[in-house]
C-alpha cells in the first residue's frame, strides 16, 4: 500500500515512523509513506500557499495552483512505482468512516492524502483534483494531518502481515459492525476481590465465543443501536436482542454509561453472568 500526503507539515509524520504497528509496517515495506509539502510548489519568493477569502470572512484559505501541482507532481511519482492512486481529502465535510470504509481503502494498491489547514481549501481544487472526502469525525481539528494518520494507522493495521497474528485484527470491534466484547487478563481475582468471568476459564471454546458474541451484541444494543439498523441479524442475534428488548437490561442513556449493571434474567445459555458486567470505564 502506497501513501502519499499533501501537508504543509510533513514532519508531523515522523510519529508514524518512531514505534508499533505502523512504523514496523513501513519498516518492512508493507505499506509506504512519501510527503509533499505544497510550499515546494510555490513560484513566490514567500512561498505562498494561502490567501485571504473571497466574500470576506475570518482566516485563510489555501490555494489551488500550490496544492494542484503537488498532487500532479504525487500522482506522477505513484504512478512511476506502478500505483495508480485515488485522491481523497480529510475534512469535516467529509464521508464519516467506518471500519468497512477503512477495509475498501486498504483493498487500493494507493492514496495521495490531501491534508487541509486554516479554514479550508479552494473549492475548485476539491472539484478538480479529489475523488472522496472522508471524515474522521464530527468536531473540527486545526489540521488534517491527524486524520490523515488515523486512516493510515486504521489501514495499515489491516494489511497482511502488519499484525501480528492476522486473526486480531479480524476480532477488532466494528469489524464485524458490533461492538467489541469484553477483555479480562491475569490476574483471575483481583485484590477487590471481582473475578474473571467463569465461562473465560471454562475452556470450552463454542461457550467462551457464543459469550463474547452474546456481549459484543449486548454492548452494541446498549451503547450503540444506530449500529444494528439494518443490519441482517442472525436467529441467535435475534433472539439475543429480543431477550434484551424484553427489558432484561437497561439500554445505556447518557446519564447511565460507564456504569452499566446488567443482570439478565435468564442468560440463554446457561453462561454464568458476572455480577456486574464490566464497568465500562475501559471502553470510553
Ligand atoms: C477533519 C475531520 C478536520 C478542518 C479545518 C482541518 C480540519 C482544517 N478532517 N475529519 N474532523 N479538519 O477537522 O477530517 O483545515
Amino acid at each position: 500500500m502506497r501513501f502519499d500526503v499533501i501537508s504543509l507539515f510533513p514532519e508531523q509524520f515522523r510519529i508514524l515512523t518512531q514505534e508499533g504497528v505502523v512504523a514496523r509496517a513501513l519498516g518492512r515495506g508493507i505499506a509506504t509513506l512519501r510527503l509533499w509539502n505544497p510550499r515546494d510548489f510555490t513560484h513566490d519568493p514567500h512561498r505562498t500557499v494561502d490567501d485571504r477569502p473571497y466574500g470576506g470572512g475570518p482566516g485563510m484559505v489555501m490555494k489551488a495552483p500550490p496544492l494542484h501541482d503537488a498532487i500532479r507532481a504525487a500522482r506522477v511519482a505513484a504512478e512511476a512505482a506502478g500505483c495508480r492512486s485515488r485522491v481523497a481529502y480529510l475534512s469535516p465535510q467529509g464521508r464519516p468512516l467506518s471500519q468497512a470504509d477503512i477495509g475498501r481503502i486498504a483493498d487500493a494498491d494507493g492514496w495521495i492524502l490531501l491534508a487541509g489547514r486554516y479554514e479550508g481549501v479552494d473549492e475548485r481544487l476539491l472539484e478538480a483534483d479529489v475523488d472522496e472526502e472522508w471524515s474522521i469525525g464530527d468536531y473540527v481539528l486545526s489540521g488534517g494531518e491527524l486524520p490523515a494518520m488515523v486512516v493510515m494507522d486504521a489501514v495499515i493495521r489491516l494489511l497482511p502481515g502488519a499484525l501480528g497474528h492476522a486473526g486480531s485484527a479480524l476480532a477488532d470491534s466494528h469489524m464485524d459492525g458490533l461492538l467489541d466484547c469484553p477483555h479480562y487478563t491475569r490476574p483471575e481475582t483481583l485484590d477487590d476481590g471481582r473475578r474473571v468471568p467463569g465461562v473465560l476459564l471454562s475452556g470450552d471454546h463454542a461457550a467462551i465465543a457464543r459469550w463474547r458474541k452474546r456481549q459484543a451484541l449486548e454492548r452494541t444494543w446498549q451503547r450503540r443501536p444506530d449500529l444494528l439498523a439494518g443490519r441482517d441479524l442472525s436467529k441467535d442475534e435475534q433472539a439475543v436482542l429480543d431477550a434484551l428488548e424484553a427489558g432484561a437490561a437497561p439500554r445505556d442513556s447518557a446519564e447511565t454509561s460507564g456504569a452499566t449493571v446488567r443482570q439478565l434474567t435468564q442468560p440463554p445459555d446457561g453462561v454464568e453472568r458476572p455480577e456486574s458486567s464490566d464497568q465500562h470505564r475501559s471502553q470510553d
